[in-house]
């Protein structure tokens, strides 16, 4: 009789570690105080996570499966993976362990250790739920000088016979981003994001979250995610017609109040299991042939599935456990307090805090041009602005949260990732949101008390870090720039962010 042990975010039946489960095996399942506090996680993404895995184990059963299944209250839980492991194997006559690889490093770290802890043996599967495995993409980045998504991201499309005429890329280029950066126009009709019902199970696991982590961030309610595979595929469905036609021509856009956008809100699901990467290109591919979506939408929501999720995660395994320890330009300021509290002044930072906070959710551009850009600019510790991106989206788990802030958002890597800072000031959120215009801060005025900070917090970022990119080719201009201003501009850079950076110390509301 074999143990199947099945994580939170492994909800999928085609699972590699059940393919050849019988009746009499034992699939686990528990709800355990270490994975659900080894970060504070939002509210919602416990939620989420305990209700997809009891309406998973109940179709698991459904299937004839025989699960067992911990909740987390449960007085016998003894609160880690191993421990329930031990527990459950103990009550059965168990020969071997199987799981598939988790997906963080910790873990599965941990799980080389647990053979000897049982004195079973433990059987660490694959998880072929990738369209890249560690090895392909060990292989892609052999003998390579740069590791750019983008040529990974077209061998990709080859393997996968993706938007392809025969050789090459449908509408003769492979990325249409330049497509991709319309400003928000005004009168734009956002559709409401995909609401699913609840049933008994979430109510019940509503309930728990609110008695067991009261003090976790983020808001409980409302809470409208899906949590079952049927209703995941209804949340596909409705992004691919409601949304992606104009997913494209507004990826990078930001209004005041909408926190949805044109975007697909299904990373929380692919990322836990209930959909698998390929059927959602599909649908997409399917929705551009039928003249449904235009290209340039069903390419750049393509290549966030196909390239860059698969990519982050190629780098994740390639480069851990050292990628977690990188600090390239020696971060380390702390995170403020507004990150938890979003009581700050500047708008366009309350905006995306207070929608993490409400939907554990943020889009792309507020994540990182954003969100990501503040921290870089004011060099946040990358331990801190990790932590803080892990537990506050639904939809984070380390594997795909660690590349893209230590690489793309905080250049923590020095440049493995992207070949140079995304670092913008307040001008470039001016010209994508509408935040600007209910803002204290102008982001026309470059120093002062009323300069939005990202004005001179940018330059202070560039002139604090020029020993270690100014060489970077892709900056010459940047600091062109920076070497024409005088004596007096850059001393009223400087003073502006040291004031900025001691009022954030004195716990002041900037
Ligand atoms: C994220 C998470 C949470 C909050 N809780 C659980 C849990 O109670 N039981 C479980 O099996 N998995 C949980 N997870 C997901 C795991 O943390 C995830 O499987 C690992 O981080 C590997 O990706």
């Amino acid at each position: 009789m074999k143990l199947r042990l099945i994580l939170g975010d492994q909800l999928t039946r085609s699972l590699s570690s059940l393919t050849d489960a019988t009746a009499d095996d034992v699939s686990l399942m528990c709800e355990v105080r270490a994975e659900a506090t080894y970060v504070k996680h939002h509210k919602k993404k416990i939620v989420l996570l305990f209700s997809a895995m009891r309406h998973f184990a109940e179709q698991l059963s459904d299937h004839g499966h025989s699960v067992h299944y911990v909740k987390y209250d449960d007085p016998e839980n003894s609160g880690s993976l191993l421990g329930e492991v031990t527990r459950i194997a103990a009550q059965h006559n168990i020969s071997e362990v199987i799981v598939t690889a988790p997906a963080e490093y910790r873990l599965q770290d941990e799980m080389t250790r647990w053979s000897d802890t049982l004195s079973l043996p433990v059987t660490i599967r694959e998880d072929d739920r990738f369209l890249c495995t560690p090895a392909d993409f060990a292989a892609w980045a052999e003998g390579r000088k740069q590791l750019r998504m983008e040529y990974f991201y077209r061998e990709m499309r080859r393997k996968y016979s993706i938007l392809m005429d025969q050789d090459g890329p449908i509408g003769g280029q492979w990325n249409f981003d330049a497509e991709n950066r319309k400003p928000p126009a005004t009168g734009l009709v956002v559709p409401e994001t995909y609401h699913a019902p609840h049933d008994a199970i979430t109510q019940d696991v509503l309930t728990l979250v609110a008695t067991h982590f009261a003090d976790h961030f983020g808001d409980l309610l409302p809470f409208h995610f899906a949590v079952t595979r049927e209703q995941a595929l209804l949340a596909l469905d409705a992004f691919i017609t409601d949304r992606l036609p104009q997913f494209g021509d507004y990826q990078d856009a930001m209004i005041q109040d909408e926190p949805w956008m044109y975007h697909s809100h299904i990373g929380l699901y692919l990322n836990c299991g209930l959909l698998n990467p390929l059927e959602c290109i599909q649908r997409a591919e399917a929705a551009y042939h039928g003249g449904a979506a235009p290209l340039n939408a069903v390419e750049g929501f393509i290549r966030q599935i196909l390239g860059w999720r698969e990519y982050v995660r190629g780098i994740y395994w390639l480069k851990m456990p050292d990628y977690k320890t990188l600090n390239f330009l020696d971060a380390k300021r702390p995170l403020p307090e507004f990150y938890w509290t979003a009581d700050t002044q500047m708008n366009c930072m309350r905006q995306c805090i207070s929608e993490t906070k409400q939907n554990a959710y943020a889009h792309h551009i507020q994540r990182l041009m954003v969100l990501g850009n503040f921290a870089l600019i004011a060099g946040l510790d990358p331990d801190a602005v990790n932590e803080w991106y892990l537990l506050v989206y639904a939809d984070a788990y380390e594997w795909v949260e660690l590349p893209n802030v230590t690489g793309m958002v905080l250049f923590a890597d020095g440049g493995i990732m992207g070949s140079k800072p995304y670092a913008a000031s307040g001008t470039y959120i001016n010209k994508m949101s509408n935040y600007c215009g209910s803002c204290r801060y102008k982001p026309t005025v470059k120093n002062g008390p009323t300069a939005c900070p990202f004005n001179y917090l940018y330059w202070d970022f560039m002139d604090r870090n020029a020993a270690k990119l100014n060489r970077n080719p892709r900056m010459g201009m940047t600091y062109r720039t920076l070497g024409r201003m005088n004596d007096e501009k850059r001393a009223a850079i400087s003073d502006d962010a040291v004031r900025f950076f001691k009022a954030i110390e004195r716990g002041e509301n900037v």
